[in-house]
C-alpha cells in the first residue's frame, strides 16, 4: 500500500522516500533522465542521474512513457531548479504499468477531450476542480450539522414533476410512466412535519432542450426544506450556506490559478437583495427587450450579474415567471420566491421560495396552470394535516463551481458531464 503522497515529502527533506505515481513528463538532458511525477496530491522532479542508480533503473527512466505508473525511491533535495522548489534524486525507479502512447497531447481540441474524458480527468486543472467541487460540499455538509439540519435521502424515481413538465426525462416504470427526478423539494416539505429542518444532496435530471454554457441534464442539487420559516428567513440561510462553502474554499492554496482571490471567497453578509422589478429596469436600461412577467434568460442574467461584483438575491418574481408550489404575495402578482445569482455574468445558482401552505389556494394555482391535482394528492394532504410556514430552496453545486472557479463552460464541473450531445463515456 501506497503510504506517501508527493504533498507530504515537504517535511521528508533530507530524507530516502517512496513514492508510486504516473509519470507526468520525460526528458534527458546532460546524461540525467527528469521525470515529473504525478500524484493526487500535486506533482514533484525526479533526477536519475546514471552515476547514482543501477542499469536498470537508469533503462527504465530513459525508456518511460508519458502516463506509466512508477515506483520511485530516492532522497529529498531542495533545488531550486525544480519546478515546485523539490527534486527526488532518485536511487531506483521501476516501472509498474509501461504506458502505450497517451492520446491527449498538448492542445487537444475541447469535443476530443470529452471524448477521452476518462483519459482528460488525469489533468490537473480537472483534478484541482474536483477537489474544490468537494471543498464546497464539506463546507455546506459544516454548516448544516452545526445548525441542525437533518439529512434525509429522497426517491430519484418519481411519479410526478416538480419544475414542470417541459424537463422530465421520462422511463419505464414496470409497465408504468415515471420520471428522473427534477428536485427532492416535494418529497422534503414532506419530511418537514416530523424533522423540521431537512437537506438533501441528489443528482437532479432535467432534460434541457437547448444547448447553453451551463445547462446538463444531470446535476448535484443540494435542497434544503424547513418548517416555520418564512421568505426572508430562507434567505438568511441561504446567504450562510453559500458564505460557508464559500469559506472552506477560501484556504484552498491554488485558488489563483483560477484567477479568484481568498478575499473573494470570504463574502460580505447581508448579501445584497433587489426586487425583481428593480432587475427588469436595469436589464432593460441596457437595450434589452424584456416585459414585466418574464422569466430572466441566459442573456439578461449577463447583462444584470455584469453589474454586481457579489452573489445577490432577486426576489418577488412575477407569477407567470415561477412555480405553482409558491406561497402568493398579497398583492395577488408576484411569489414570495427569490433566486441567488451569481456576480459577472455567472447567473443564477439557487432557487428558492416561501411555500404555498393554504390548501385553497394551492389547488387554485394548480388549476390555472392547467395541472393535474390527482397526482399530487399527497402533496395537497400535508396543507391538510397541520399545514405550517414553510420556504426551502435548491442549489446548483455545479452552478456555485463554476462561478467559484471561474469556468467557461459548466461542463468543466462534473466527471462527466451530461449534456444534450453527450452520452458517453
Ligand atoms: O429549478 S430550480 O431553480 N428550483 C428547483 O428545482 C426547486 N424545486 C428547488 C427547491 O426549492 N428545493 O433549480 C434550483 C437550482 C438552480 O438555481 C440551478 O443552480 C440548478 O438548480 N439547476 C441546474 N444546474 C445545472 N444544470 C441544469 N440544467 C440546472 N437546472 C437547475
Amino acid at each position: 500500500m501506497k503510504t506517501l503522497y508527493i504533498s507530504d515529502i515537504e517535511n521528508r527533506i533530507g530524507e530516502e522516500v517512496e513514492l508510486f505515481g504516473w509519470v507526468y513528463r520525460q526528458r534527458e538532458h546532460g546524461g540525467v533522465v527528469f521525470v515529473v511525477l504525478r500524484d493526487s496530491t500535486g506533482i514533484v522532479q525526479i533526477s536519475i542521474h546514471k552515476n547514482n542508480v543501477n542499469p536498470d533503473s537508469f533503462n527504465n527512466a530513459q525508456k518511460v512513457t508519458i502516463e506509466s505508473s512508477v515506483r520511485v525511491k530516492g532522497k529529498v533535495i531542495e533545488d531550486s531548479r525544480a519546478p515546485t522548489g523539490l527534486e527526488i534524486r532518485c536511487s531506483e525507479f521501476e516501472i509498474l504499468s509501461l504506458s502505450e502512447k497517451f492520446p491527449i497531447q498538448e492542445g487537444a481540441g475541447k469535443e476530443f477531450l470529452l471524448d477521452v474524458r476518462h483519459l482528460a480527468l488525469r489533468s490537473i486543472r480537472l483534478t484541482e476542480i474536483m477537489k474544490i467541487k468537494e471543498l464546497i460540499i464539506q463546507g455546506a455538509r459544516k454548516y448544516l450539522q452545526k445548525n441542525d439540519w437533518h439529512e434525509v435521502f429522497p426517491p430519484i424515481i418519481t411519479s410526478a414533476a416538480c419544475e414542470g413538465g417541459t424537463t422530465l426525462f421520462s422511463i419505464d416504470y414496470y409497465g408504468r410512466e415515471a420520471y428522473l427526478s427534477q428536485s427532492a423539494q416535494l418529497y422534503l416539505e414532506t419530511a418537514i412535519y416530523s424533522l423540521e429542518k431537512v437537506y438533501s444532496l441528489t443528482p437532479s435530471f432535467r432534460a434541457e432542450k437547448s444547448k447553453t454554457r451551463r445547462h446538463l441534464s444531470e446535476y448535484q442539487h443540494l435542497e434544503l426544506e424547513a418548517a416555520w420559516m418564512d421568505a426572508d428567513d430562507i434567505m438568511k440561510v441561504e446567504e450562510e450556506l453559500v458564505a460557508a462553502m464559500c469559506r472552506e474554499v477560501s484556504e484552498y492554496k491554488n485558488l489563483e490559478k483560477f484567477g479568484r482571490k481568498k478575499e473573494e471567497m470570504i463574502l460580505n453578509l447581508p448579501l445584497e437583495r433587489i426586487k425583481y422589478d428593480e432587475a427588469i429596469q436595469i436589464i432593460q436600461s441596457k437595450g434589452i427587450d424584456i416585459e414585466w412577467g418574464d422569466d430572466f434568460g441566459y442573456e439578461e442574467e449577463k447583462v444584470l450579474t455584469n453589474e454586481f461584483e457579489e452573489p445577490f438575491f432577486v426576489y418577488n418574481y412575477p407569477m407567470e415567471a415561477k412555480v405553482f408550489y409558491m406561497k402568493q404575495n398579497p398583492d395577488g402578482k408576484t411569489y414570495a420566491c427569490a433566486d441567488l445569482l451569481a456576480p459577472k455574468g455567472f447567473g443564477e445558482i439557487i432557487g428558492g421560495s416561501q411555500r404555498e401552505d393554504d390548501l385553497k389556494a394551492l389547488e387554485r394555482r394548480m388549476e390555472i396552470e392547467g395541472i393535474d391535482k390527482s397526482r399530487y394528492k399527497w402533496y395537497l394532504d400535508l396543507r391538510r394535516y397541520g399545514s405550517v410556514v414553510h420556504s426551502g430552496f435548491g442549489l446548483g453545486i455545479e452552478r456555485l463551481l463554476m462561478w467559484i472557479c471561474n469556468l467557461e463552460h459548466i461542463r468543466d464541473a462534473c466527471l462527466y458531464p451530461r449534456t444534450i450531445t453527450r452520452l458517453e463515456p
